[in-house]
């Protein structure tokens, strides 16, 4: 049983509230909305990271011109780090966010909701699963990770 719940893991996405949605308060309106969704939370923590760190988490973005106003920006202060774990977490953990550009996100998804401008639009997600490897485990290490089933799943995934 247990190696079983090793290698048949339910699907994981990175998902940071970057300082500008910290500092305007929006941290339990964006866990509300993964956590109604059902979607469930297996990390967090709270920390300001290094312009080091920052770069390494952007660094798909290194050729871009706004890279290093980017990660000045997601170091100038805490940012909200947290995994969560759901079929299709990864593809519709992106549909929740919206699109890059707050004024291009559609009404009803927290960019589109909750923000105006491109160098401030508040979240971050993976983008694909080798992404969203990557940057699990960039900011956690695997015992900051918490396995365990919530009483909803069986509601939510239906049992058989
Ligand atoms: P994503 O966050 O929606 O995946 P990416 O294209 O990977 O978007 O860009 C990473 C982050 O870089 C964006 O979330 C945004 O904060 C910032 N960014 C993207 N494009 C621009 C831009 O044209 N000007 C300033 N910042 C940008």
């Amino acid at each position: 049983i247990h190696h079983l719940s090793v290698f048949n893991q339910m699907e994981r996405t990175f998902i940071a509230i970057k300082p500008d949605g910290v500092q305007r308060g929006l941290i339990s309106e964006i866990i509300t909305r993964f956590e109604r969704k059902g979607f469930k939370l297996v990390g967090l923590k709270i920390m300001v990271p290094s312009k080091g760190f920052a770069q390494q988490h952007y660094h798909g973005a290194k050729e871009r011109p706004f890279f290093n106003g980017l990660c000045n920006f997601l170091s100038s202060g805490p940012v909200v780090a947290m995994v969560w774990e759901g079929e299709g977490v990864i593809r519709y953990g992106r549909k929740l966010i919206g699109a890059t550009d707050p004024q291009k996100s559609e009404p009803g998804t927290i960019r589109g909701d909750l923000a105006v401008v491109v160098g401030r639009n508040i979240i971050h997600g993976s983008d694909g699963p080798e992404t969203a490897k990557d940057e699990i485990s960039l900011w956690f290490k695997p015992e900051e990770l918490v396995s365990y089933t919530s009483n909803a799943e069986k509601w939510i995934y239906g049992q058989n």
